[in-house]
């Protein structure tokens, strides 16, 4: 069962409500009876949300779940994801609303309008044609948040192609084996990238993950920071020679709804990145409502920003697909939170009047250690709702974001999904839900969601146990990319003889039956709210030729969520694990796989805790990790190991 944490069980023990206020509800997107509505025929609620988009051919069949786990959403009906998200607005008369407020991290900024993003797009699609791009092809993408980069996905999402978006601070080899497996044709990368405060080459590293890279036959290049960067004749081409000249009148084609629109690779439980595969139709009609009501967003009005990065599925759904999807005016930022000072967020806050802000609780204790005084400097009364999301959020953080962000008024909605859910499964509704600090408390209407014990059975209220989602739903995850059987065994074999999707997270229910999120409970760590693997760390540790064997731990970390310490054996003729050691092994991760994955501590062991049948006990390690007591031993083959460790630590050696 789940291991919690003396924080989670604090949590637990929340008693604070907070009930909307009349004014809030009087003017809010959803309404309680959503839930009895979809309640009563979630296959018409679900076509009901599907309206929100336009539909070249309307579907036959909102649901055809006889191929599960493999779903088919809105069946027969075709549609053109980009155009729902740019085109038709500028159709409807709202060509001149600016889509994107663009802020760069050195401080220039530039204002996108939906004619103008509607030109870009269009632009972008006829230079992807021109390359001999086609429906189904996979393009990569590896950029900074540049405006470029959401015009090229919704360029392939024009044309049919699927992008698969690789985080900006992933390694040379993590880009390369996401390239090779989804054999991508195109990679879409910059000259550099600003972060925190300084130029940082981009290029170079796509040159050096691309080496040899077979299917790879053009790399196209957005210059941003201007550092000059070797071009491969014949491969790269820079995108202003290749998109600038182009026509921007594309006629976008109607695709099935089921037509795949991407990839987004994310952490499992092996040290291989699955490929999660999402399609058209059903993923942006959760992408949409979700948006819609989740975060009360009044098109032409608000002034949203979401901070996550287009690397996540976060940034795919809530800053690309539900926001344009439902005209939002929106800010984009390029950069980290801190330069060239500390209340840089509050600042664009001010400046755009943004009026719903969506961040992750990492985020949120960053802030609070930064100080109440930054915050209070500015102007925040723009400011109505406030989201959450990447992992659960502490009662404390909660209340300080409502305090010092939300002037004591905003709703906080504390978003829960996933890569694989698309959209957002469990959150309080603003305007309808009384919320509570630290709970994501319900799932949405026409979404379901059940916390079971080992036997997939429903726990009671006040019980604990696995999170399952027992419906299918229109985002969800249509397979991993290439490979059937790890999607049939990693979401669906749990609790095979339910049919529940199995999300991988611990999960309890408080005496009014809502929700709490408790982390995860498989071998996957959650560090500022990114997913990072343990075998994914431990592989990059044993890839160094002084290491013989890695176990990793996600540890508590009071700002990250948690950290990650690494208990390594190093060879036999590795000289010492002094310092200088532990630092190269720490710089090798973050080569491996990237700045993210940076164990926060590495400790040199002789020994590590196994069982009899040779599966290291992380458990164990993390209680020395969290300098707990060390838990029960006896299913260890040598129950001396955990002495022998605690030992060496307390010694130094
Ligand atoms: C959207 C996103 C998914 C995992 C998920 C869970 C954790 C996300 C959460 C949360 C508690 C929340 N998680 N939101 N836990 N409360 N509001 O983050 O997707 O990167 O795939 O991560 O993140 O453990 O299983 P992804």
């Amino acid at each position: 069962m789940t291991e919690q944490s003396p924080a989670l069980d604090n949590l637990l023990t929340e008693s604070r409500t907070f009930p909307p206020s009349e004014t809030f509800s009087a003017q809010a997107n959803a309404t309680a009876d959503f839930y009895a509505e979809a309640d009563a025929d979630r296959e018409a609620f679900w076509a009901k949300q599907a309206e929100r988009l336009h539909w070249e051919t309307k579907w036959s069949q909102v649901l055809d779940w006889t191929n599960a786990p493999v779903a088919k959403w809105f069946v027969g009906g075709k549609l053109n994801v980009a155009y729902n998200c740019v085109d038709r607005h500028v159709a409807d008369g709202h060509g001149e609303q600016v889509a994107i407020h663009w802020v760069g991290e050195p401080g220039d900024s530039r204002d996108i309008t939906y004619a103008q993003l509607k030109d870009e797009v269009s632009k972008a699609a006829n230079a992807f044609e021109s390359l001999g791009l086609t429906a189904g092809d996979r393009v990569a993408i590896q950029m900074p948040m540049v405006p470029e980069a959401i015009v090229a996905m919704l360029a392939c999402a024009r044309i049919g192609a699927m992008h698969s978006v690789v985080f900006g601070g992933f390694s040379p080899t993590a880009l390369r084996s996401r390239v090779d497996d989804a054999a991508a044709k195109v990679v879409i990368t910059t000259d550099g990238q600003y972060r925190r405060g300084k130029a940082a080459p981009m290029k170079v590293n796509v040159d050096e993950a691309l080496e040899g890279a077979e299917s790879v036959e053009k790399v196209i290049v957005v210059r941003r920071t201007g550092d000059e960067v070797p071009l491969t004749e014949g491969r790269d081409v820079w995108w202003h020679d290749l998109v600038d000249g182009q026509s921007a009148e594309h006629a976008p084609q109607a695709f099935d709804s089921e037509h795949p629109l991407f990839i987004l690779y994310t952490s499992g439980t092996t040290g291989k990145p699955k490929g999660i595969l999402h399609t058209s139709g059903g993923y942006l009609t959760q992408a949409a409502y979700t948006h819609h009501n989740v975060f009360d967003h009044k098109a032409g009005e608000d002034v949203y920003w979401c901070t996550a990065d287009i690397g996540w599925i976060t940034g795919h759904s809530y800053i690309v697909y539900g926001p344009l999807a439902n005209r939002a005016t929106q800010v984009v930022y390029e950069g980290t939170p801190n330069p060239p000072h500390e209340g840089r967020h509050w600042e664009i806050v001010q400046q755009h009047k943004v009026s719903i802000y969506y961040t992750a609780p990492t985020l949120i204790r960053t802030f609070m250690k930064w100080g109440n005084e930054i915050p209070e400097k500015y102007d925040l009364s723009s400011l109505r709702v406030l989201g959450s999301v990447g992992e659960p959020i502490n009662p404390e953080a909660w209340m300080w974001y409502r305090e010092h962000v939300g002037a004591n008024s905003a709703p906080i909605v504390d978003t829960w999904w996933q890569t694989e859910t698309g959209g957002i499964m469990i959150s309080p509704l603003p305007g309808v839900t009384s919320t509570k600090p630290g709970s994501a408390q319900k799932a949405l209407p026409g979404i379901s969601a059940k916390v079971v014990d080992d036997q997939g059975v429903e726990v009671g209220k006040g019980g604990g146990g696995y999170l399952v989602l027992d419906k299918p739903w229109p985002g969800m995850l249509r397979g991993i990319w290439g490979d059937e059987q790890r999607f049939r065994e990693t979401y669906w074999s749990r609790f095979a003889d339910q049919g529940y999707y199995f999300a991988g997270d611990g999960a309890k229910y408080d005496a009014d039956g809502d929700i709490w999120l408790l982390g995860r409970v498989d071998d996957v760590m959650n560090v500022s709210g990114h997913r990072i693997s343990t075998t994914e760390v431990e592989s990059a540790l044993v890839s160094h030729p002084t290491v013989a064997e890695a176990a990793v731990v996600g540890a508590t970390d009071p700002t990250t969520g948690q950290g990650i310490v690494a208990f390594v054996i190093l060879r036999g003729n590795a000289v010492d694990g002094g310092e200088q050691a532990v630092q190269e092994l720490r710089n090798h991760v973050a080569k491996e796989i990237g700045p993210i994955a940076k164990p926060r501590q590495i400790l040199v062991v002789q020994e590590l805790p196994k069982t009899r049948s040779g599966k290291i006990m992380r458990r164990l390690l993390r209680d020395v990790a969290e300098n707990r007591q060390v838990g029960d031993v006896t299913t260890l083959a040598d129950s001396s190991v955990m002495d022998l460790i605690s030992s060496g630590l307390k010694t130094g050696k």
